[in-house]
């Protein structure tokens, strides 16, 4: 009989998952019971009937391997009868999405700090995702912080180490382990929904493509997908072995952090086509030849193009974007007689929707998009839809966008992130500005006329829940915008992230930089919030 053990523990208090689950230094994670906590009161607040299977994987950073045998041993000692996962504990976070649902295991654990740093005194994660394969909601994540302030004890399961780079199914006293090939379901998944012979065909023409796996999670599923399953040449990939440190970077893909790739397409005989992806694979960033595509664009150009897509041909149920992300979607819904939900930051919002189909795809400006094939984002699908919809068009990157503009008006868009601020002088910003709610509205500042702020609260139209607190928001009576909102997924300090969009529906303004087109409104964003005065940053750590 596999004994199992009950450990005396007590609760650490600061345990509350973020945008999307707990995110610390490795560090935090290291000392004795700290993982055990959380992970028990994961397995308190779900209920485990008889015969549960659990997904679990990683994005391969530093402490990943670890954490891995622990879970596996107190998954086994609360009820689970199999684990299924990862070879090498690797599972990006949408594969690991598209195994819970294919294989309908009770959820999954995936082990990820998504972009932030990875090594031994950078970040680790951990995040529970439910049945449907997306993220657990508010409900449950709240119920695990409670647990996690209440912990006693929990349960493990005395067995050696698992071989977890062996693929199979090892059987032991009254449960199994079974070790699955990463990338082969999802690579599957993806063909079934996109035409690779087109996709095929337009390599053979010659068009060139540099995706960079940024020395994360994606660098196995590219490989495959794009060298072994779409005959790409090799040299078409970069950074793409995953590396327990992810080569040192930051692997968030946007002009900052993906500068390597950046450079390579606006150089002399630059690629056709880049893309980037993030640590965990959930995220993209799509460019063209001497080319950035805004998220917020590329949400509205795949939603416009969609029936190009063999998964799409029968058109969209709906779309669904974050409050923070721009407007361009709303406007290609209009034209298509579809619903557009605006919804929290963070995937879990989405969820819901998907599942009552109320939405096909949905998106995030912070480059995540994704739609119903999973209940996550998916960078690997976004680059797919992107080269299925260029093979289709015959079209170049920019011409497809600036197409799109020309026929839909430009949602003008940028986001300026003030990344580790104190976390005093951040709430120290958005309390200044909550005191200015009564006296903004019909103040005038040169052309834009502030029409109403507020503090976004969104209404689950599925199940009714109510998530306050959700991101300031000004509104101008031209239609443009400017949000302020504090990241939930930073480990140091404060990141303080202000978005800002204009709408242009002059063809003749549309080639212009989006910082020249909205320097009048960083100006105003940053007069109403004194951000300069009250952090002591002149200028934002990153740009997009
Ligand atoms: C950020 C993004 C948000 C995204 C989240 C998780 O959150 O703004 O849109 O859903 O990261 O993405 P925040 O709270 O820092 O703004 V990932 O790729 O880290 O799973
Ligand atoms: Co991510």
């Amino acid at each position: 009989m596999t004994e199992i053990f009950t450990v005396k523990t007590q609760a650490f208090l600061d345990q509350k998952p973020g945008t999307s689950g707990l995110r610390k230094k490795v560090k935090v994670f290291q000392p004795p019971h700290y993982l055990e906590n959380f992970v028990q009161s994961i397995f308190d607040s779900v209920t485990i009937p008889p015969n549960s299977t659990l997904t679990l994987g990683g994005d391969g950073r530093f402490y990943n391997r670890v954490a891995i045998q622990v879970i596996i041993k107190m998954a086994v000692a609360n009820g689970f009868t199999k684990v299924i996962v990862g070879q090498g504990g690797i599972l990006s976070t949408p594969a690991a999405s598209h195994i819970i649902r294919k294989y309908q295991t009770l959820g999954g654990i995936i082990l990820s700090a998504s972009h932030n740093p990875a090594g031994p005194d950078e970040d680790f994660g951990i995040k529970y995702n439910t049945a449907n394969g997306g993220p657990a909601p508010e409900k449950i994540t709240e119920a695990i912080f409670a647990k996690s302030k209440t912990i006693s004890d929990y349960k493990v399961a005395d067995f050696s180490d698992v071989n977890i780079d062996q693929l199979g199914e090892t059987n032991f006293d009254g449960f199994s382990v079974q070790v699955i090939d990463p990338v082969a379901d999802y690579a599957d998944l993806m063909m079934s929904m996109f035409d690779f012979n087109a996709i095929k065909a337009l390599f053979e023409t010659g068009f060139s493509m540099k995706f960079d796996a940024m020395h994360a999670v994606t660098g196995p599923y590219a490989k495959e997908i794009f060298v072994n399953r779409l005959t790409a040449p090799e040299n078409s990939l970069m950074n793409c072995e995953v590396s327990e440190t992810f080569g040192g970077g930051h692997p968030d893909p946007n002009l900052t952090y993906a500068h390597e790739l950046v450079e390579q397409l606006y150089q002399a005989n630059a690629p056709d086509f880049g893309a980037a992806s993030d640590g965990d694979g959930d995220r993209n960033m799509i460019l063209g030849n001497h080319f950035f595509v805004t998220p917020s664009d590329s949400l509205a150009i795949i939603a416009a193009n969609a029936k190009l897509i063999p998964a799409y041909q029968q058109g969209l149920a709906g779309v669904a974007r974050s409050m923070p992300t721009s407007g361009a979607v709303d406007r290609v819904a209009k034209k298509l007689n579809i619903p557009c939900y605006e919804t929290p930051t963070g995937w879990k919002f989405f969820g819901n929707l998907m599942d009552a189909d109320k939405v096909t795809l949905c998106g995030e400006e912070s480059f995540g998009t994704g739609s119903n094939h999973v209940r996550e984002k998916d960078g690997l699908w976004a680059v797919l839809c992107w080269l299925n919809i260029i093979a289709a068009k015959k079209m170049s990157t920019e011409a497809i966008v600036k197409a799109h503009w020309a026929e839909y008006g430009r949602n003008v868009y940028s986001r300026h992130d003030y990344e580790a601020i104190p976390t005093e002088a951040a709430s120290g910003v958005l309390q200044h500005i909550k005191a200015q709610f009564d006296s903004l509205p019909n103040q005038t500042f040169g052309k834009y006329t502030v029409k109403t702020c507020d503090d976004f609260s969104y209404t689950d139209p599925i199940d009714g829940s109510i998530s306050t607190g959700q991101g300031i928001r000004i509104l101008f009576a031209c239609g443009s915008r400017i949000v302020f909102r504090l990241s939930g997924t930073g480990t140091e300090g404060a990141t303080l992230r202000i978005y800002l969009e204009a709408y242009e529906p002059d063809v003749s303004k549309h080639h212009l930089d989006a910082q020249v087109a909205l320097a009048e409104m960083i100006e105003i964003a940053l007069k109403i919030s004194q951000l300069k005065q009250r952090t002591g940053c002149d200028k934002p750590t990153v740009i997009t």
